[in-house]
Parts: structure tokens; C-alpha cells; sequence
């Protein structure tokens, strides 16, 4: 269908970013899943990189694609992160977590010489927030988190698979926050995890260098 041409034409875009030496970050959904097969057939052919995953979703994905992992005891930087995304606006902040991997998708980000988000079209919006932000939080007092996130002016959901709570790969809970409009990222990311109880949030300001748009009918457009 023409949403999976765009994640996969954005997501194979985005592996052009990467050069033999570099230490990559391997996002995760299923945008990150394009570039993480492009960068497995790159691999194939004899490229020299190392990788380390945001998520043991990924992180399978790339053993399976013989993908040479490290860890943080290893590196001292990551030079190219590639990742996708819920939400960007026009100043390209973001709102990622859909797929509960936020709190290592930000460590990793944040480790990252460079952060390249490929997202479908259907992902660029004018203000952040139609998208419920994913909230992580740890287990002990979730209600009591809830409350405070709900203080915000926000209505909490904790998010559930299979009808229980959904468990992150750090062992805590996700509660998605539906604030509508997030006009200001910047000064909500900061209440946010002020909040005692707040692991992290799927606000990403700042983090974007360069958004690659994959559109239905197979073209991509770069975003700086
Ligand atoms: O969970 C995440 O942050 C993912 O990157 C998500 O935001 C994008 O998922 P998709 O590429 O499957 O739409």
C-alpha cells in the first residue's frame, strides 16, 4: 500500500547517512524497520559499522540480519541515529514512544552525533499533540504519577496489550497523555519530568537534524 512504500523509501533514504567506521543507532517501529533491513543488506555487501539497538525488538531484527552489535561499555559516541517518529512539527520537535521504546530511544538519541528521523507523510503536523504523548513511568505510585500527569492538563491512559498493563523493555509503564495541542515542547518536557515517578517523556526537542518524508507515491523529501 502506498503508507508502506513511504516508510520504506523513507527509511532506505535515511541509511545513505551512513559511512563505513560509523557506530549507528538502530530505532525502532516499522519505519526503523526498513532502515534496519537496508543497513543488513548493506552489512552483506561488506559495509564496517557497528550498531546498537533502541529496543530488543530491534535488537533481534539486527542478529537476525548479522548486524555487529556493541554496547555503551564499548563506545564512547554514536555517529548516525536513524529513527522514526509519531508526530513532527514544523520546527521538526517530535513526539515518538508509539511503539514504547522511548526511554532508549532518548539515551540513544541523545548519544548521537546526529539524528535522522524517517517518517511517512502522514506523521508531519503543524502542532505536536494529536498524537496521545507517551509518557514513561515506573511501576511504584503509577496512579499517583497519573494524577500529577493529569494536573497538567491531560487526560491518562495507561497503556494496556493483551489486557494488561504494557511492560517496557526497562521493566515500567506507559501512560499516554492526550494534551490535543503542545505549542510549547520545550517548557512541557521539563514539567514532565519533573514529576517524581516520570522515567522519561516522548517529547524530542532539539534532537532532529534531519527528517527524510517518504510519501505515498514513492518520493521522499528532506526536511532540515
Ligand atoms: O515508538 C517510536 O518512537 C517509533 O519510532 C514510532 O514513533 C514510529 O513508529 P512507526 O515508524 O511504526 O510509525
Amino acid at each position: 500500500t502506498g503508507i508502506a512504500l513511504a516508510k520504506k523509501v523513507a527509511g532506505q533514504k535515511a541509511v545513505e547517512y551512513i559511512k563505513a567506521g560509523m557506530t549507528v543507532g538502530l530505532g525502532t517501529g516499522s519505519t526503523a524497520w526498513w532502515a534496519i533491513q537496508e543497513i543488513g543488506a548493506r552489512v552483506k555487501a561488506g559495509l564496517d559499522i557497528n550498531a546498537i539497538a533502541t529496543s530488543d525488538q530491534s535488537y533481534e531484527l539486527a542478529v537476525a540480519l548479522q548486524i555487529p552489535l556493541i554496547t555503551f561499555e564499548e563506545i564512547t559516541q554514536i555517529d548516525v541515529d536513524i529513527d522514526g517518529a509519531d508526530e513532527v512539527d514544523r520546527q521538526l520537535q517530535l513526539i515518538k514512544g508509539g511503539g514504547g521504546a522511548l526511554l532508549r530511544e532518548k539515551i540513544i538519541a541523545a548519544a548521537s552525533q546526529q539524528m535522522i528521523v524517517a517518517v511517512d507523510e502522514h506523521k508531519l503536523v503543524d502542532t505536536l499533540g494529536k498524537f496521545p504523548l507517551p509518557v514513561e513511568v515506573v511501576v511504584f505510585g503509577w496512579e499517583m504519577t497519573a494524577r500529577k500527569l493529569a494536573a497538567l492538563g491531560t487526560q491518562t491512559v495507561l497503556r494496556e496489550k493483551n489486557g494488561q498493563p504494557f511492560i517496557t523493555d526497562n521493566g515500567n509503564y506507559i501512560i499516554d497523555c492526550a494534551f490535543n495541542a503542545i505549542t510549547d515542547p520545550a517548557t512541557l518536557h521539563t514539567r514532565l519530568n519533573a514529576i517524581p515517578g516520570v522515567a522519561e517523556n516522548g517529547l524530542f526537542v532539539n534532537y532532529a537534524h534531519t527528517v527524510i518524508v517518504g510519501y505515498e507515491n514513492g518520493t521522499v523529501n528532506t526536511l532540515y
